[in-house]
């Protein structure tokens, strides 16, 4: 393959912007053809940093076109399904930011058409150095059988439109899809649960107590706050028979300094999950060009990423743990 892929990115905002910056001018074999936003001043503010993009207001209009090889969604969660299933249309492998989408009703509909493994979710913490090492350590026994995880997972501001359930499919899935990553099991129940509520964020999830079990026995337990208010920060803790393995994120720099020490927490995902970013779009672009599989989640982790959290909202909702009904497509 010599070629270089050229591929389209749906939606500029926070995460199509960053996606575009990296795969246009830090990632091998690619450029950034075409970005679409119906924000189009938005959109073609990004393609000013770009090498030669141009601009659409459709993501649709995108996807047909001729001068992209392959599309990346960054859109609102609702949306993802709509431009998967044109992609999957025309033929054309595409990266899903996650979640793959809100329901498993709508998860199944895009593993039922994705036939030939077109699509790659982007479930970035897969690529995270971190959490490979933590997978790796885990496997090769030295804390022996996993017990228990801890997850801290803190955002410092809700996202415009965040609500009790999109606290879950929109911010826990990660832990979702990192539980059934990291253990190589399927989470088999789940308990969701929340303590008082506060006026720092009108959604009624603040926090969210997630409480996932593991096909094994493996529990975890996990905490998401999405209005943290002090900064971005995810970690969390594994606890074997024999020991334990603690994920933490260390800052760039720390600050010595009269008499006190400093460290800075970035204020969102981008700093913290930079590298991972990175290696997961370099990933999907050499599959893409060699024509195999990627590395990254693929439908069916997305879906029944889906399929948890869904028994997630409904644990909340009824205020009991909630066994998940695993499909068996
Ligand atoms: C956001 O969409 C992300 O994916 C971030 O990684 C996560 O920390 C945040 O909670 C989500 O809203």
């Amino acid at each position: 393959v010599t070629a270089e892929l050229r591929v389209g990115i749906i939606g500029t905002g926070v995460m199509g912007a960053d996606h575009a910056r990296i795969l246009d001018g830090a990632t091998s074999g690619a450029t950034v053809s075409v970005v679409a936003d119906m924000d189009t001043e938005r959109a073609a503010a990004v393609a000013k940093g770009l090498r030669q993009a141009r601009v659409v207001g459709d993501g649709l209009e995108l996807i047909g076109a001729d001068d992209v090889d392959a599309v990346l969604v960054a859109t609102a969660d609702s949306t993802h399904e709509a431009f998967v299933m044109a992609c999957l249309a025309t033929g054309k492998p595409v990266l899903c930011e996650k979640p793959l989408a809100p329901t498993a009703a709508a998860g199944a509909r895009i593993v039922d058409a994705d036939t030939t493994g077109l699509v790659s979710v982007g479930f970035m913490r897969r690529f995270d150095p971190g959490y490979v090492a933590l997978k790796q350590a885990i496997k090769s026994g030295v804390i022996g059988l996993p017990l228990v995880m801890h997850g801290i997972h803190r955002n410092a501001a809700a996202q415009p439109g965040t609500t009790g359930a999109s606290v879950i499919t929109n911010s826990a899935i990660h832990e979702i899809d990192e539980v059934r990553w990291l253990f190589d099991e399927e989470i088999v129940a789940v308990t969701a649960r929340t303590p008082r509520r506060t006026g720092r964020f009108d959604g009624a999830v603040h926090p969210l107590l997630l409480s996932l079990e593991s096909a094994s026995g493996t529990v975890s337990e996990i905490e998401v706050t999405v209005a943290a208010a002090y900064g971005y920060e995810v970690r969390g803790e594994v606890v074997g028979e024999t020991g334990t393995l603690a994920l933490d994120a260390p800052p760039l720099v720390a600050l010595r300094s009269a008499g006190q020490y400093r460290e800075d927490i970035p204020g969102d995902w981008r700093p913290r999950f930079a590298e991972a970013y990175r290696v997961e779009l370099q990933d999907w672009v050499d599959a893409v060009r060699a024509g195999v599989p990627s590395n990254l989640a693929s439908a069916r982790d997305g879906y029944l990423a889906n399929v948890v959290a869904d028994a997630a909202v409904a644990s909340l909702a009824g205020g009991t743990r909630v066994e998940v009904e695993l499909p068996s497509r």
